[in-house]
């Protein structure tokens, strides 16, 4: 046979195996001695999940692992790291069902992944392998907490120092009081320093899953997972103070080769606004205000248009509510802030409420103009964001305008040409009026006018306002990462020795006290009046340092050798799904940033470019249910009745043709069913793309295919779909075209029998010029990282070859060497027929050269009189007079002339020839 895949990946992997030739080494050197450069490819990691993998989740691997290998030949030393992400919410919930440890059911998959991923001839250094869950990771994890609850951010210096710094200087100087404090107030006063700290903060609890959210695990209101509906609520939480990096966030994102999207999206979620913060005083402050008098203090960006500002609006959770507002408007606040408290965030931000808001009764008083402004409670101020109270301009603002038109409240107009009954005006190029020393000007000037103005008056102060919050760190679960935290006299100590193994426990649920799976660990033991943290960390802290671990795996007396990080640095491709861009992505950064700060790594960016591959769809197939009977009617006629749509196992329907018996075998619901067939006595199912799923029973498993066609064939089939950032529909289709490409590249080494049938001829010059065009092609697409047309190209030359019957050596090395980073199983297979030694993954980049890209030959069409009448060939370098010699010389020139002379002969050299009569 020519091709038999199946023995040959068999083989090859062994092999691959046996010689450990994906095991990579900081002391690579090249054929000289000398070092060679380094190359980090890098995949996100996948949750293994107890459905396995199917052919959606190897596209990144591939793309990847296509990359590692092109850049090994070309020289690299190329890390090409895989583990797994094994903290997390399905095996808890599996365990929480069945009572199965989840590290028994995530041991489980992570097998199975491991097996499917064999099967695909990854390049992965699997000795590098890191699991999240594991002790001797985890243990590394604790201590980065340990190193963040340790350290502070020093503003000046920008960057994390150690808090002993801190508290040094705090001891020097006296800071605030310092040397007078007891040890709980110091203790408190640190707290608000560290950057991972205690504090109560307001956290999106989902009571279904029995735990907190961070702000990008819920999506419309509800949990991404489950979708369960999410409350606010006041808890004692571990969070880190990411808000201190918010800035750097930004910057750095000017310093990577990242899709903009992505970049977009982290601006965006850190949110930055400059502004000033202004003081309004209360009027006539209620009993309980603080003394002095009540003071509002709001955050705007646009201060300029304070002599526009007609009302004062509160957040209904702000602190000072309940002691500005009137007696005989306390009912209706109170009644209203109830209201306010049962719509989450989003709701009050999209508007989709409605215009709401209760007057305090109180009034406050413009710094500027001592004008009166009647304070207002309103949904559309958030507690969390900025000072959690606005001054309200209408004329310049689009909420602050509805609002003012739904109540009745005035709209002062302070831009020139502009009819307030319009609407707001919020473009920053009006021209002040009616605003006293601020006429005349626009935002851009005025701004700062303004802020000066009023910080004369000690009624505002510049400042910089971010929609990021801290990041939540606690989650009351089971399998996570314990914190290394105890409590004594209710104050958290770092444990000594950094690490807390997870206990074992009798159920993976909250105690009766409400408290944490942790809380029913036995064989926790600690003195009496101390306790245990019961929380665990978030999904995100395994996966915010991984990429570190994979360049020292097995340190057991440090995180990451500095030489080891050193050697390696930022990964160079980082590819994964789009959807990590405010969690894992900008987490990963923070850390980075934030060990670099500490001098444990060099540098502070973790990923210098990053690919965000498509969705892979599937192809899923409907039956129609009558409503309310176990009679299916074929698509046809599931418009006649009151149908239900259901979605099939794909694996039952050939083309739209459902399998009637297999279905009814397949759930033991369906196994009375009926069908009512359409004309040609078949059931045709309906279909739609869709995302690939398992609980859409769509998903193609890799497998399958593997088994029939060959991982080289899956390999490049994926590769050739279409270029990897875009989604696109799943169809096999086109596979065995793909598998038939590799069949005729092998039948240019191998005849039908399996004899060998390369030559040590001299290659012709079209089969030079077929392979150089071929190199040339592949390489700048590699380059460019145009996966997919790599194929095409490929398939091209090959074909050619085929045509010309090409079978020499000199042809086939380099084309075998093109071929590896695509196929590795077939390539390494032709390169041992080659007789070469050695792993064709240490050969080197074939080079092409120029020369043999020049045609030898050029086609001429002749023209009479402007029609093309036959195709001329003749060598590329004759000039014009010795074309026309040839063309006038030729049967067919004279067949068409027929007899006569012609009047001109027109050769335009390289391109057509045309003769006129
Ligand atoms: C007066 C003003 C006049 C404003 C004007 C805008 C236009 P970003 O860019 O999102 O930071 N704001 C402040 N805190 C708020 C809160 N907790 N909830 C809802 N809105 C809040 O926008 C900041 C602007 O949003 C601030 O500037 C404030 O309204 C409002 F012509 O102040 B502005």
């Amino acid at each position: 046979m020519e091709y038999d895949f199946r023995s040959i990946e068999t083989q090859q992997r062994a092999r691959w195996q046996a010689e450990g030739t994906y095991r990579v080494s900081e002391e690579a050197k090249a054929a000289d001695g000398t070092p060679k450069p380094k190359f980090y490819a890098l995949d996100m990691f996948p949750y293994p999940s107890g459905a396995g993998l199917h052919v959606g989740h190897p596209l990144g691997y591939i793309a990847s692992d296509v990359i590692a290998r092109y850049k090994r030949h070309q020289g690299f030393n190329v890390l090409h790291p895989m583990g797994y992400d094994s903290f997390g919410l399905p095996a808890e919930q599996y365990a929480i069902q069945t009572g199965q440890h989840p590290a028994v059911t995530t041991k489980a998959n992570i097998s199975r992944y491991r097996q499917q991923m064999d099967l695909l001839g990854f390049s992965f250094d699997w000795a590098r392998e890191v699991r999240t869950s594991e002790p001797a990771y985890y243990k590394w994890t604790q201590w980065i907490f340990a190193q963040l609850f340790e350290s502070w951010y020093d503003v000046k210096a920008g960057g994390a120092r150690p808090i002993s710094e801190l508290v040094e200087r705090f001891e020097a100087e006296d800071v605030a009081g310092w040397n007078g404090l007891d040890d709980a107030a110091k203790a408190e006063r640190l707290m608000g320093h560290r950057l991972a700290y205690l504090a109560d903060s307001l956290v999106n609890w989902c009571p279904a899953l029995g735990t907190v959210l961070a702000n990008d695990e819920i999506v419309g209101g509800l949990s991404e997972r489950g979708g369960y509906p999410v409350e606010q609520k006041t808890m004692r939480q571990w969070i880190m103070r990411i808000t201190a990096y918010a800035d750097r966030l930004i910057d750095g994102l000017d310093t990577v080769d990242w899709p903009n999207s992505i970049k977009e999206i982290q601006r965006n979620w850190i949110g930055k606004s400059t502004g000033a913060s202004i003081v309004f005083d209360v009027e006539d402050a209620q009993e309980g205000a603080q003394e002095g008098g009540a003071r509002i203090e709001v955050f705007s960006t646009r201060p300029d248009t304070i002599y526009g500002a007609s009302f004062l609006v509160l957040a209904p959770e702000h602190g000072l509510v309940a002691a500005i507002a009137t007696a005989d408007q306390r009912d209706a606040v109170e009644a209203y802030q109830k209201e306010a408290a049962a719509a989450s965030e989003r709701e009050r931000m999209s508007g989709e409420r409605g215009i709401s808001g209760v007057f305090t009764g109180a009034y406050a008083l413009s710094p500027i103009s001592g004008e009166r402004l009647p304070v207002w409670i309103a949904d559309y101020v958030l507690a969390g964001y900025g000072t959690g109270a606005v001054m309200a301009v209408p004329a310049g603002d689009d909420r602050d305008w509805a609002f003012a038109g739904h109540f009745g409240l005035p709209i002062p107009s302070i831009f020139e040409g502009h009819d307030v009954s319009d609407g707001a005006l919020t473009d920053k190029g009006a021209v002040l009026q009616n605003s006293g020393a601020l006429d005349g000007l626009k935002a851009e000037a005025a701004i700062g006018v303004a802020i000066e103005m009023l910080a004369e008056k000690g009624a505002a102060e510049a400042r910089v306002n971010y929609r990021l919050r801290d990041a939540v760190f606690s989650r009351q679960r089971y399998w996570g990462e314990p914190f290394p935290i105890r409590y004594q006299d209710g104050r958290p100590q770092l444990v000594e020795d950094g690490q807390v193994v997870l206990p074992e426990v009798d159920e993976y649920l909250p105690t009766q006290d409400g408290d944490p799976p942790l809380a029913r660990a036995r064989e926790w033991s600690v003195p009496t009046g101390e306790r245990m943290e019961y929380n665990t960390m978030p999904g995100w802290a395994g996966s915010s340092w991984y990429f570190l671990r994979y360049m020292d795996p097995t340190n057991d007396s440090t995180f990451c050798d500095r030489s080891k990080s050193d050697y390696w640095g930022q990964v160079d491709l980082y590819i994964g799904g789009a959807e990590h861009g405010t969690g894992h992505l900008l987490y990963s950064r923070f850390w980075t940033k934030f060990l670099f700060d500490r001098g444990h790594i060099g540098f502070d960016e973790p990923f210098k470019k990053l690919v965000n591959q498509g969705m892979i769809l599937g192809q899923s197939r409907f039956v129609y249910r009558v409503e309310g009977t176990q009679q299916f009617v074929s698509f046809e006629q599931r418009k006649l009745f009151k149908t239900q749509r259901l979605h099939v196992d794909i694996g039952l329907v050939d083309g739209d043709v459902l399998d009637c018996e297999g279905f009814k075998g397949w759930r033991p619901e369906f196994a009375e069913a009926t069908f009512t067939l359409a004309e040609d006595g078949k059931y045709h199912c309906g279909a739609e793309v869709e995302k690939m799923s398992k609980s859409k029973f769509n998903v193609q498993s890799p497998d399958d295919l593997v088994e029939r066609y060959g991982a080289d064939t899956l390999r490049c089939y994926e590769m050739f779909l279409g270029p990897l950032e875009q989604a696109k529909p799943w169809d096999t289709k086109g596979i065995s075209g793909v598998h038939n490409f590799l069949r005729k590249l092998s039948r240019l080494f191998r005849d039908i029998d399996g004899n060998c049938v390369v030559s040590e001829g001299k290659p012709t010059a079209d089969g030079l010029r077929t392979v150089h065009k071929t190199i040339k092609k592949v390489s700048s697409d590699l380059d460019r990282l145009n996966w997919n047309t790599v194929v095409s190209a490929m398939m091209i030359g090959v074909n050619e070859l085929t045509a010309q019957d090409a079978h020499q050596r000199a042809l086939l090395e380099p084309l075998v060497v093109l071929l590896s980073p695509y196929a590795p199983h077939l390539a390494e297979d032709l390169w041992g027929l080659l007789g070469k030694d050695g792993s064709v993954c240490d050969a080197s980049w074939p080079a092409f050269d120029k020369a043999h890209l020049v045609e030898a030959e050029v086609s001429y069409p002749v023209s009479f009189n402007g029609k093309v009448k036959f195709k001329f060939a003749v060598a590329a370098d004759l000039d014009r007079g010795a074309v026309e010699a040839a063309v006038m010389a030729d049967d067919r020139t004279q067949a068409q002339l027929d007899g006569r002379s012609p009047k001109k002969v027109i050769v335009v050299p390289g391109r057509i020839v045309n003769i006129v009569v």
